[in-house]
């Protein structure tokens, strides 16, 4: 009887052993059930070597740009194909630019870490006004209703895009917790996509939840020999709608890639 007991015992303890092994094993595989995407070139193109990218977007076939650091700082409609400033606005250099975004016949600039961000004219560059906000600005993007913004921690910010409210606020998150450093963002196809900084890797985030539901890794899609230094790290995404094209680039890096995303399962 007491035999029998203690083999009830060792039964439970080796379950325990066992469920144990099993959560020790999905703990160390939390984003197991997330795809992943890896990327094929489809085009690379030229991009300026002295742009700081911080904002990518294409409106209609057109490519905008905007880049950062103080006195660097800029707003440019770019020649996909020769990476040509077409049109270029400097930033006072008391102001380092951030995430730039199309909506309507505007463009809507953040900066880093002085809590504006301008609103132009989408064909003249005028400066139709200004808007603020409490945290830093890094990314900027729309679902065709809110501003959507990031400003480096793992929260995303939907704002009124006339009298920029704060609508709500949205955190990320994966299976091993908030994903911060949210960078550059793009809107497409219903779900966020969002640079992480400092790493080749985007986010594919539902906007509903703020889970991630995807990511992109895009290691090794630019040379170590053509990386610029510890800052030129992946930053900038835009998506074509007309045609589904897919183009991204980083801080100071000489090109600027369409890619085509693939299953690396
Ligand atoms: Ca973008």
């Amino acid at each position: 009887m007491i035999f029998k007991h203690r083999l009830c015992h060792l039964q439970i303890f080796i379950f325990l052993i066992v469920l144990l092994f099993f959560l020790s094993c999905s703990g160390n595989n939390p984003n197991e059930g997330i795809p992943v995407s890896t990327f094929k070139v489809v085009n690379s193109f030229p991009h300026d070597t002295d742009a700081f990218t911080q904002g990518l977007v294409l409106d209609n076939g057109v490519l905008y740009e905007g880049t950062g650091l103080n006195g660097k700082s800029s707003l440019r409609r770019v020649d996909l194909e020769t990476g040509g400033v077409l049109q270029n606005l400097n930033l006072s250099p008391q102001y380092f630019g951030e995430g730039i975004t199309v909506l309507g016949d505007k463009i809507y600039q953040l900066t880093w870490n002085t809590n504006v961000g301008f609103i132009y004219d989408k064909d003249s560059f005028n400066l139709l006004g200004e808007f603020s906000y409490p945290t830093q600005g890094w990314g900027i993007t729309h679902d065709g209703e809110n501003l959507i913004m990031s400003d480096g921690t793992s929260t995303i910010h939907f704002l009124d895009p006339q009298t920029f409210e704060n609508i709500r606020d949205l955190s990320v998150f994966d299976a091993n917790g908030p994903v911060t450093g949210l960078n550059e963002l793009e809107f497409i196809k219903g779900e966020i996509y969002a640079n992480v900084f400092p790493t080749d890797r985007i986010a594919r985030i539902s906007p509903s939840t703020g889970r991630v539901i995807g990511w992109i890794d895009l290691t090794g899609l630019l040379s170590d020999e053509d990386r610029n230094g510890n800052n030129a790290v992946l930053n900038g995404i835009a998506y074509d709608e007309t045609d589904g094209r897919f183009f991204v680039t980083g801080k100071l890096w000489p090109l600027l890639f369409e890619i085509k995303l693939v299953s690396a399962d």
